[in-house]
């Protein structure tokens, strides 16, 4: 089924181009407002338009690249016109420097399939608006099993993966210590165990820090949308009593708890090869695996998650959650006793960092320490938390503290937390929509002064992540109105004309950094995918981007690890964005 579709006859040849191509230019040969000098051309993928589609309440705000207004009238499937006038006149949008009209279609609220042409009267583009109550369930089925086919240390059968079967690689039951997390208990070279987990992102490293901060955004997915529990994921699991969802969080629980050192609470920091593999399917990547060093950030980082997973899984799994309770103390406990132990790339080994210094470790202080004062009263652990606060932002991996304000928001056993934490929230909330009533093209991108880095769509999903916390605490229309202008900036508003998730939408990521995707034999990528988006690092040093303008430095090429690898912690907010929408 193709979204795109040019009315009349004479345009058929456009059809085919469009088809092929998704971008073919249209001439706009006079201008519907009168006498321009010299119209705009229009492409399909300059209509900025959530590729996906609209729930029938929702805002519906559609955006042109053009210098100048343009008409636009709306078909329903029996060729009615539901909808017609003309945009508003071009704003510039910062980021991307260029000029945008906005076409608003938030009145149309009956569901279906529609098209919305722009420019009838000349030669006109055409693309497809679809309007359903249950539009984000596909999305969100796919981002949650995107987890299950990045699952190390197991094969994937047809049965699950249907397409994307494979041979289990890294079984990790032998892992051997590497020098740099050498102890007494455990000397270089000795074999420890820690299978399953999630591979990081395209490459097939397992990280604690990144690792624990995905899991911690998927148990939050979890707790805060019951709803959810309800998917079917046709996943080896899926026959047993639990959710789906909680099947595939225990598989990360499952290896996550195995990077602790149960001799002294320590965590290591990564359990990774020395360098990245080449482009090769899991079965095939089988060079030795080592345990490194033990960091704060990483033992933190379990900590909070931990922590946060005995107090979710309390009810449910009530042994576990005890396990998890006491792997989280013992954590936090170790970094106690080191707190100077930042992680330093020790010299052989190569694959990602994921460092902290010294003087940026308060936020990981303050979020394990939060949850363990929730989790167990103790006062020691409010008093940390109490010493260590930052400020609220939008949650990262390298910036954990909002976890702790959002936490904190929403429990009710500490009333001036709870207070202090939902102000926070609420005034970063107001901060995202404020962004979006002001942009160019109605975003939230561009609310903090750093959205734009490696993994932008990551901050993208974490800002919905934000604003869906602040709606859960107060439920401002705003609110609402600034999620669904995230969410559509991920599925298509965006001026590279990309929705950025494999599988959903038109024009989408077929080339992304994700060695799975690459090697295996199938043509499409591994669905269900966020790519890391744009930014103007370009550390790649690939070619073809085009433009260094941070909204726009994107490219859908293998080799653009800094814009088109997909990870787990990106993933992770984008399955909480869609379940906020189911
Ligand atoms: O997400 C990470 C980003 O913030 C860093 O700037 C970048 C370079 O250090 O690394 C990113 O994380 C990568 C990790 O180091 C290894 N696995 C792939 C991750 C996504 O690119």
């Amino acid at each position: 089924m193709t979204h795109i579709l040019l009315k009349k006859p004479f345009k058929y040849s456009m059809l085919a181009c469009a088809l092929l191509a998704n971008a073919c230019a249209v001439q706009v040969s006079d201008s519907v407002l009168g006498k321009a000098d010299k119209p705009d051309s229009i492409k399909i993928d300059t209509v900025l338009y959530n590729q996906q589609g609209y729930l029938p309440e929702s805002s519906k705000e559609v955006f042109v690249k053009a210098t100048q207004k343009v008409r636009y009238q709306l078909f329903d499937a029996n060729n009615n016109k539901v909808a017609f006038g003309y945009s508003t006149s071009a704003e510039i949008w910062p980021h991307a420097k260029q000029p945008f009209v906005k076409i608003d279609l938030s009145q149309v609220k009956k569901a279906g399939i529609y098209q919305l042409e722009i420019n009838p009267e000349t030669d006109s583009v055409s693309v497809q608006i679809n309007i359903q109550p249950n539009i984000y369930k596909k999305p969100l089925e796919l981002a949650i099993k995107s987890f299950y086919l990045n699952r190390a240390s197991t094969e994937l059968t047809e049965e699950y993966a249907a397409e994307f079967a494979r041979a289990a690689g890294h079984p990790d039951d032998v892992v051997y210590i590497h020098s740099s997390a050498a102890s007494e208990a455990r000397p270089e070279g000795t074999i420890v165990s820690a299978p399953k987990g999630w591979y990081d992102a395209g490459d097939y490293n397992k990280y604690a820090v990144n690792g624990s901060v995905a899991l911690y955004t998927m148990l939050m997915a979890y707790q805060d949308f019951p709803s959810i529990h309800q998917l079917e994921l046709n996943i080896p699991e899926s026959a047993n009593a639990q959710p789906d969802l909680l099947d595939e969080i225990i598989w990360q629980l499952d290896w996550l708890i195995n990077m602790q050192d149960p001799n002294d609470g320590g965590v290591y920091h990564k359990l990774t090869t020395k360098n990245f593999s080449g482009k090769q399917m899991p079965d095939q990547a089988n060079e030795p695996r080592f345990m490194v060093a033990k960091s704060v950030s990483g033992t933190l980082d379990f900590a909070a998650t931990m922590a946060f997973a005995a107090h979710v899984l309390k009810q449910s799994m009530p042994e576990q959650a005890k396990v998890y309770q006491q792997a989280a103390i013992n954590a936090w406990h170790w970094a106690e006793q080191n707190p100077d132990a930042i992680y330093h790339q020790p010299e052989d080994i190569k694959t990602g960092a994921y460092s902290t210094s010294q003087q940026n470790l308060n936020d990981e202080w303050f979020w394990a320490s939060a949850e363990l004062a929730l989790l167990t009263g103790n006062a020691k652990y409010w008093q940390k938390a109490e010493q260590t606060q930052t400020d609220m932002a939008i949650p990262s991996w390298s910036y954990v503290a909002p976890f702790a304000w959002i936490r904190l928001a929403k429990q009710t056993q500490q009333t001036d937390w709870q207070n202090k934490a939902a102000q926070k929230l609420k005034t970063a909330a107001d901060r995202l929509t404020q962004t979006v009533k002001t942009s160019a093209i109605a975003v939230p991108m561009g609310s903090y002064q750093n959205d734009f880095v490696w993994g932008s769509n990551g901050v993208a999903s974490n800002q919905i992540l934000v604003l869906s916390s602040a709606y859960q605490l107060d439920p401002k229309a705003d609110y609402k109105y600034a999620m669904q202008a995230g969410l559509d900036y991920l599925l298509g508003k965006n001026p590279t004309g990309y929705s950025f998730v494999t599988g959903v939408g038109v024009k989408t990521p077929m080339h992304i950094h994700h060695r799975i995707s690459e090697a295996d034999d199938v043509v499409k990528p591994v669905p269900g995918l966020l790519a890391g988006g744009p930014h103007s690092g370009q550390q790649d040093k690939c070619e073809g981007y085009p433009s260094t303008e941070p909204g726009l430095s994107y490219v859908d090429h293998w080799c653009s690890y800094a814009t088109n690898e997909i990870a787990i912690n990106w993933n992770a907010p984008f399955v909480y964005a869609l379940a906020a929408f189911n």
